[in-house]
């Protein structure tokens, strides 16, 4: 399933298709995932966003990620949504009533305004505010836009290191299934089961008028969902004394963190912070990943239960993520490539790599994160691929993303066995990283 680089005309269409959903999903401020699934802005995805959106406007993707971070906390957090008011609250579960951060968030730092969530998602800002100055340093030195965003991608990178690495072994940890941006992964299934869902009558989902109810996760993960923010809120969002019933490692969340602190290293040498200690802690952060993640047996990454202090004995994409550690030991490297081109993850009609083990117990086409192949993770592993020099192996992935990307419309996420276009549509990560590696 090599498949073929696109022709010109096909990269054309393509790239003008993609540039069409980042101008119809942009609201004068950010983007919007979706218009109709997704109406405010998110936290991972902008960061892909604007590592598309550099190429068609810097100064858009500058502005992108300054948006994001207008909603973050006086404690370093990034929120993992930031909530437009013009949107009706009714538009989307969990609103603003529910996060109700300007008043429970209020000890933990959150701003008077916007209203965000009190959660994070994984932290892939450092990087993307990195490549977005890169493509384009006059305008970025114009707009001073280093010198303004550095210093709060740092706060947020101690926000993880001081609050979350709760095994107190270097790695930031997760407290909540929507933090790591897979929502319903097979890999929290066991920790979830630990938690009591919140009765069905005590929330009310606005997913399922938009989207399929055999895409998204279930009711019953959605109780739990609601039960352990529930929890969070109760607790002020206070990191320090809040009780996690579900706390994880998660492989991919920490991967983007080592190469968001080398893309911090490289904003600190711009600046002149010659001092900065951003590269040792990239470097200790790899071998904490290496030796409290890594399974030598499955040639893959895992996650880290952190109530049972255990790895989670399932295979998904998070495990290979970390293809993207410039300094993983080569062997490891050699191993990822093994198990992407193997029988777990080799889907047969997708070019993209499926969220979950296509022979795992739990696996389902459909099922958002529970095998369904998505957009960044592929863009992620064909980075990771290329930073290891496996040029081949990266151009077939990034041929594949180009092909699902316009066979799809810019789906969301595809069915895996017969590379079905399924969730939002259009998606504005899927047109971002396509239009990125249209660039
Ligand atoms: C909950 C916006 C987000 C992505 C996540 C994806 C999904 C939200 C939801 O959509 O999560 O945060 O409502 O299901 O899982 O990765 O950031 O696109």
């Amino acid at each position: 399933l090599a498949g073929p680089a696109p022709t010109a005309a096909a990269a054309l269409t393509l790239r003008r298709g993609a540039a069409r959903v980042l101008i119809e999903h942009w609201t004068g401020a950010s983007t919007v995932p979706s218009r109709t699934l997704y109406p405010h802005q998110w936290s991972w995805d902008s960061a892909f966003i604007a590592i598309g959106l550099r190429h068609l406007s810097a100064r858009r993707a500058q502005r992108e990620l300054e948006s994001l971070l207008a909603g973050q906390w006086a404690d370093g957090r990034i929120p993992h949504i930031v909530f437009n008011p013009a949107v009706p609250h009714d538009a989307y579960f969990p609103s603003p009533d529910f996060w109700q951060s300007s008043h429970a968030g209020r000890a933990a730092g959150a701003p008077a305004a916007p209203e965000t969530s009190g959660i994070v998602q994984p932290p892939v800002h450092a990087l993307a505010a990195w490549l977005v100055h890169r493509a384009d340093p006059a305008e970025s030195r114009r707009r001073g836009f280093l010198p303004r965003v550095y210093p709060r991608l740092v706060a947020w990178h101690d926000y993880l290191r001081a609050r979350r690495d709760l095994a107190g072994a270097g790695l930031a940890a997760i407290v909540h299934p929507w933090e790591p941006g897979m929502d319903n992964s097979p890999c929290w299934d066991e920790a979830l089961r630990r938690v009591d869902p919140a009765p069905p009558d005590a929330f009310h989902r606005a997913d399922l008028a938009q989207g399929h109810p055999a895409d998204r996760p279930t009711d019953l993960d959605y109780g739990r969902y609601v039960r352990l923010a529930t929890d969070y809120r109760q607790a002020h969002y206070d990191d320090r004394t809040a009780r996690h019933r579900f706390a994880v490692e998660d492989p991919c969340f920490n991967a983007l963190l080592i190469a968001s602190e080398l893309a911090l290293a490289g904003m600190a040498r711009d600046l002149g912070t010659a001092d900065a200690p951003h590269t040792a802690r990239a470097d200790e952060l790899t071998r904490q990943l290496v030796t409290r993640l890594w399974d030598d047996t499955a040639g893959l990454f895992r996650v880290r239960d952190l109530v049972t202090d255990t790895l989670v004995d399932e295979r998904a994409v998070t495990g290979l993520v970390p293809l993207i550690v410039p300094r993983l030991p080569p062997d490891l490297v050699e191993r990822l490539r093994d198990t992407l081109g193997g029988p777990h993850f080799r889907a047969p009609s997708s070019r993209l790599v499926p969220s979950y083990d296509l022979t795992g117990p739990a696996f389902d086409a459909k099922r958002y994160w529970r095998g369904p192949a998505w957009f960044n993770t592929a863009w992620l592993i064909q980075r990771g691929l290329r930073t290891h020099r496996l040029w081949a192996d990266a151009d077939r992935l990034r041929h594949g993303i180009l092909a699902e990307a316009g066979r799809s419309g810019f789906a969301e996420y595809v069915d895996p066995t017969t590379g079905a276009a399924r969730g939002a549509r259009p998606f504005s990560w899927t047109a971002a990283l396509t239009f990125d590696l249209l660039c």
